[in-house]
């Protein structure tokens, strides 16, 4: 077992509003690391917290009529809230507002200054107040506007204090090309290279038109400019200033995990501070993609932005987790659709993951009553279901180390449905007829339980609650906090003669609800939206409206006839998560046989109807003319999606 230090950060929020579901997005994958390298026996430290200075929240508290610290009180409890609710696993939290900030904010300051790295200046520039970001004319944007956000920026002309940041360009320049995992992904890398050979200016400091800051040691007339504060935030919890063994067994960091748009400040701007502090670098910036909201950019203003708080209490927090891990690709940007979530709650864990552990408990309970029975030798199937264990731990365990956190569950989720797999090789239910095929029945349960054991820790930093549920269920003897990656690396670890626990469900199936299943009856609840719109043209829908309709690659596994209709065919697909039955308007054109192996594009968000008194479960596309009719079929792999 390992047992090496291992410090992850999070962005330090604005508190400038409630935090949406892109926060969540990004402290959820930081608690799924951190979570791991605890589980793999590191000594981890896991830091979140607000970045509560500046001219914005000061205006937003004068707008409220309360001082800056009443208004940021109030939204960090928020904060704090949804991390409780969210299990997140942070081991502090820091708020920039703190006397044990200050202290280290100011020392910094000092220290730098003492070394001949800052100076006072004037400044004059354009300055966007909601990005607390200066900018020169040639980096706006077309409309001269910020390059981050598009909003306005008002030019402003100071006193204030600079960082000797050209003085290390090149160091940083030449840091980031000798260590090519510095930055991730590689395209944040390439355009940070781009971005320092462009010519880096000093940075501007301080501030003097406002004081909701730190005031600068040596002249309290200025405030320390936002990111000079927000980055040293990473040194204020791990000793930098009280406690240097801690200092020395977490700094340097070994992942600040951050937006791909704070990238810039996190591989440029906080570097150079570092090495004027002699100080050594973080081991890794990786910049996460963003989520958009069913294809959209959140936005006030659409009103589309999405209250993480609404979802847990909704849907439970290992659900949101999962979604947000498994569905985006680490460093790509996502979309979060509550559809597609409701999709992945259903499938991958109501269906794969809850049946596994139902079926398991329930044979168990009534073949062996509830006795886990030693094994004795291994069939072919066996030690093939075994070697697929293994082999998931191992991807896992490297996957995990390298953040590639929704293939990791994509292999989990594979060998939970090869365990599902080997329920219906080894048909229990058989074995259990027959008294000469006990101990083959035994090894049978044995190896589902192991299997599960061990699936409940590989699911552990994802979905923690149903994890520990699991585990409880299947009643190992060990607390399933104490348990470590060692215990899941060789088979086995289940101990014969003791009772299975109680069976319970983990995630009820959920049926979706109306107005998701048809958009086209909800108009009486929009009157609102339907008013301040013009009338669309006859027909006409918008993108949006499209891609509502979610359309997947399916192949057609069985076919038969609906009796007494002779147009309907009962048909089974595969939709590479789950099988659907779909009743189809079809049979006069089709050969049954003709019809399997096919792959077709199925409407998978489809409100479930029955037809002639038989459940469908989505709609396949098909062009018609006149009598005509042809199934659109694809040659491309199942679960496919076809926009
Ligand atoms: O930038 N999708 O704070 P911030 C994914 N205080 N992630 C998102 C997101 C989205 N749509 N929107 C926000 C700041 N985020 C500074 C940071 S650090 C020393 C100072 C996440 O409240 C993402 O991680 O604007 C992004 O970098 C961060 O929130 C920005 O949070």
């Amino acid at each position: 077992m390992s047992n090496n230090s291992f410090y992850i950060t999070t962005p330090i929020y604005y508190p400038s509003a409630k935090l949406h579901i892109g926060h969540a997005y990004c402290t959820t994958i930081a608690d799924s690391v951190a979570r791991y390298h605890r589980l793999a026996g590191d000594d981890v430290f896991f830091l979140t917290g607000s970045d509560e200075h500046g001219q914005k929240i000061q205006e937003k508290a004068e707008e409220q009529g309360i001082k800056p610290i009443e208004y940021v009180d109030k939204i960090v409890a928020e904060f704090q809230n949804l991390w409780k609710m969210l299990n997140i696993s942070n081991d502090d939290f820091l708020r920039t507002s703190q006397k044990r900030h200050e202290k280290v904010v100011q020392e910094i300051f000092r220290r730098v200054y003492d070394k001949g790295d800052i100076y006072k200046g004037a400044y004059k520039g354009l300055y966007c107040t909601p990005c607390e970001s200066f900018w020169t004319e040639l980096q706006l944007d077309e409309n001269g506007c910020c390059p981050d956000c598009g909003r306005p920026v008002k030019e402003v002309a100071e006193e204030a204090y600079f960082f000797k940041m050209s003085k290390y360009a090149d160091r940083i320049l030449k840091h980031i090309e000798d260590n090519p995992d510095f930055i991730q992904p590689v395209s944040r890398r390439n355009e940070m290279i781009n971005f320092i050979k462009q010519g880096l200016d000093d940075l501007c400091i301080s501030r003097t038109s406002f004081d909701w800051g730190i005031p600068v040691p040596i002249d309290e007339k200025h405030v320390i400019y936002v990111w000079f504060d927000a980055l040293t935030n990473y040194l204020t919890p791990i000793g930098f200033l009280d406690d240097k063994e801690k200092f020395q067994k977490f700094w340097p960091a070994n992942v600040h995990l951050v937006g791909k748009e704070i990238v810039r400040f996190h591989s440029i701007i906080w570097p150079c501070i570092l090495m004027a502090l002699d100080l050594p670098l973080p081991k890794q910036i990786y910049g996460h993609g963003w989520l958009v909201v069913d294809g959209s950019k959140m936005s006030k203003s659409l009103g589309n932005v999405v209250d993480p708080v609404e979802l847990i209490n909704k849907y439970g927090a290992d659900a949101i987790r999962y979604f947000l891990l498994r569905e985006i690709n680490l460093g790509q940007d996502g979309n979060f659709s509550e559809l597609a979530l409701v999709q992945r709650i259903n499938a991958d864990l109501a269906n794969d993951l809850g049946n596994l552990l139902h079926r398991t408990l329930n044979m168990v309970g009534k073949f062996q009553q509830g006795e886990v029975l030693a094994p004795q030798g291994k069939s072919e199937i066996d030690q093939s279901l075994i070697n697929d264990a293994m082999a998931a731990v191992k991807t896992f365990d490297q996957g995990m180390a390298e953040m590639k956190i929704s293939n990791v569950i994509k292999a989990v989720w594979a060998f939970i449905s090869r365990a599902n797999k080997y329920i219906d090789e080894t048909a229990p239910w058989a074995l259990a007829k027959e008294a000469a095929k006990k101990q083959e029945l035994a090894n049978v349960m044995y190896n589902l339980l192991e299997s599960l054991r061990i699936i409940s820790v590989l699911i552990a930093p994802f979905m923690p609650t149903t994890a520990e549920k699991i585990w409880l269920q299947l009643n190992m003897p060990e607390k399933f906090a104490d348990v470590r990656l060692d215990a899941i690396k060789t088979w086995g670890g289940t101990p014969a003669g003791m009772h299975i626990g109680e069976a319970q469900q983990l995630f009820p199936r959920i049926e979706l609800e109306k107005e998701e299943a048809a958009p086209q009856k909800s108009e009486k609840k929009d009157t609102k939206k339907a008013e301040a719109k013009p009338a669309a043209a006859d027909g006409e829908i918008t993108i949006d409206d499209f891609a509502k309709v979610k359309l997947q690659v399916v192949e057609i596994l069985e076919a038969e006839p609906v009796p007494k209709a002779d147009k309907l065919l009962k048909l089974i697909v595969d939709t590479g998560t789950e099988k659907r039955q779909v009743v189809s308007g079809i049979a006069k054109h089709y050969e049954v046989k003709d019809l399997i192996g096919k792959k077709v594009i199925l409407v998978m968000n489809l409100k479930p109807a029955k037809l002639r008194g038989v459940e469908s479960q989505g709609m396949i596309l098909a062009a018609t003319k006149g009598d005509e009719l042809e199934v659109v079929s694809v040659d491309m792999p199942v679960g496919s999606v076809v926009r």
